[in-house]
């Protein structure tokens, strides 16, 4: 493990080191997407240069060299997130893709008319629209676990929600909109209390906290390669063996087969049952070259700096008169949701962009969240590991100028 440098790092990330609006660009929209480091760049120019082919299908050599590199990364992933089994991560094209997996496949088979879901109102919509499509379709009914001023939930609200109907539980680890992480392994050590079984929306929460699926015991965790500085379209579910193995194929063709005849299809072992088609080969291997990037940094070394980072930012945004800071809280990551007296945020997110900073305005796909709040957005500065105390106090310099430019 090396020695945390961040402005080492920074020179690792190109896109970092560019002028916007005739202004160094400040970074702060990690939680939509984070920038990615030259050997993620150089691991997907490598691959179209040299290894380009279909995986699993073919004798020949290219074949081979890229279903091994794929198959590797499946591996890198399950020691990454410490699961038991190298079978027990499917590959998707992101977050999202694998709650749908989840939500149809585990819906098919074991929701039914009258039966419960419980997630939270500080899912993002990919948390919960599919289970609202699902209760739709079987008739059952969604339960939704309030948040309290602080952000977090309330383990007795939790509690009196479940029911001997419930049927699974998910929830996301680190809220988007507000950044505050979760007591997900009460949630889930409760539920198995009544053997429910738990999804966990990993999407904010494994790129800044250790994820241990064993030691966690979530029975589903997903997340996106792209929040975790590697390429878009690739995303990945944990679940259980168990109930993998249960639920039947969320999506059907080639690749997830092992017989087809115009009477009977039988279909592939794990993971390949619930992956269909071409997969996004190049993105995905350059997904190992950023989970090893990550670990060369060390994921307890991001931990400490970006919580060092978070205590700065949060003690210098309060400086500024009119700040309001939404789900204050001791157990936050990555996110500060804020706005400035009653300035929209969209109206501050413009003139900021004009001083270089990449702040995301709106309701970050979570609108239950802001409709708790009564409001119609907020600004939200999200961090990354190569983020600095400079450019933040550049962020509260800027708010400051929209301050009087509104005032
Ligand atoms: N779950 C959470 C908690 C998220 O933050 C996001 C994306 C998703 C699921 C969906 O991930 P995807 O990779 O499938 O799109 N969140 C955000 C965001 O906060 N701003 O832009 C995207």
């Amino acid at each position: 493990m090396q020695h945390f440098d961040v402005n080492k790092i920074r020179k690792d990330f190109p896109a970092l080191n560019q002028k916007v609006n005739g202004q160094q660009l400040v970074y702060f929209d990690n939680a939509a997407t984070t920038q990615k480091p030259q050997v993620v760049i150089d691991a997907l120019t490598n691959y179209y240069s040299t290894i380009n082919s279909n995986i699993h299908r073919g004798v020949h050599h290219l074949s081979q060299m890229a279903t091994n590199a794929f198959e590797n990364t499946r591996e890198h992933i399950r020691k990454f997130v410490n699961a038991e089994r190298t079978h027990e991560i499917i590959i998707t094209k992101g977050a999202t893709d694998s709650i749908n997996l989840v939500a149809n496949s585990f819906g098919k088979r074991f929701i039914e008319k009258g039966d419960e879901i419980i997630i939270s109102a500080y899912e993002h919509h990919a948390n919960i629209v599919p289970w609202q499509m699902v209760c739709e379709e079987k008739g059952a009914l969604l339960k939704v676990i309030p948040f309290q001023e602080n952000g977090t939930i309330s383990i007795e609200d939790y509690k009196s929600l479940i029911s001997e109907k419930t049927k699974i539980v998910s929830v996301g680890h680190v809220s988007n909109s507000l950044g505050v992480v979760q007591p997900i392994r009460e949630i889930i050590r409760i539920a198995h209390q009544h053997n429910i079984p738990v999804m966990v929306d990993g999407a904010q929460g494994i790129v800044h906290e250790e994820v241990d699926v064993r030691k966690l015991d979530c029975d589903f965790y997903c997340f996106s390669s792209h929040k975790m500085y590697g390429p878009m379209g690739v995303g990945i579910l944990y679940g259980k063996e168990k109930y993998l193995n249960a639920m039947p194929p969320y999506q059907t063709g080639g690749e997830m087969i092992k017989n087809v005849t115009f009477e009977k299809t039988t279909f592939n072992e794990l993971p390949y049952k619930f992956e269909t088609g071409t997969p996004n080969v190049a993105d995905v291997i350059a997904f190992d070259a950023a989970l090893s990037y990550v670990e060369g940094i060390g994921m307890q070394n991001i931990k400490s700096y970006e919580s060092e980072l978070m205590v700065y930012a949060i003690e210098k945004l309060n400086t500024i008169e009119g700040i309001r800071i939404y789900g204050e809280n001791k157990h936050k990551a990555g996110v500060i949701s804020f706005n400035i007296e009653d300035i929209h945020p969209y109206d501050a997110g413009t003139i900021i962009d004009k001083f270089g900073i990449a702040l995301r305005t709106g309701n970050h796909c979570a609108q239950p969240v802001m409709d708790s709040y009564h409001i119609p957005g907020t600004l939200r500065a999200s961090f990354g590991m190569y983020n600095t105390k400079e450019e933040v106090d550049k962020l509260v310099e800027a708010l400051n100028k929209v301050k009087v430019m509104f005032g």
